[in-house]
């Protein structure tokens, strides 16, 4: 598909509905919040928006992200003992903001995961 960020520069390369909890930032801990995010995956960012609760698709003018992390040196793995959860992803940034990301299907969290790790390969190269 060819829809656009905000700033119309970046293409979209994916967004969906994750579940996600912050557990560090900037290093220190954080007591777990669960909650359902809207996610966006363009240029070097993740972007967190409100969830539209699967009513309506996100559009790029809708709405702005709650939050929104830079891919830049940013790491990714499965969460092995962070959570009794499954299909947990544990995504951290370069200046020690923690996340955990999960579905409930593992072909939608592989899909993150795969996802996410090739922004973050290409932004080494570029
Ligand atoms: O790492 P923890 O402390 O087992 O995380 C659980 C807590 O955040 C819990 O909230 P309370 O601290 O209010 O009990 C959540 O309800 C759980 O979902 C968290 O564990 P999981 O394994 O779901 O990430």
């Amino acid at each position: 598909s060819s829809s656009h960020s905000p700033d119309g520069l970046h293409r979209v390369e994916k967004s969906g509905q994750l579940n996600k909890t912050k557990i560090a930032e900037g290093g220190r801990k954080l007591r777990k919040c669960w909650a359902s995010s809207w996610l966006v995956l363009a240029g070097n960012s993740l972007m967190f928006y409100k969830d539209p609760k699967g009513a309506a698709a996100w559009t790029p003018s809708s709405s702005r992200p709650e939050s929104s992390v830079d891919l830049r040196g940013a790491r990714i793995d499965w969460a092995r003992d962070l959570s009794s959860k499954r299909n947990v992803i544990h995504f951290r940034t370069v200046t020690g903001n923690e996340y955990l990301l999960q579905s409930d299907s593992e072909t939608v969290s592989q899909e993150w995961y795969q996802a996410i790790k090739g922004v973050i390969r290409r932004l080494v190269t570029t």
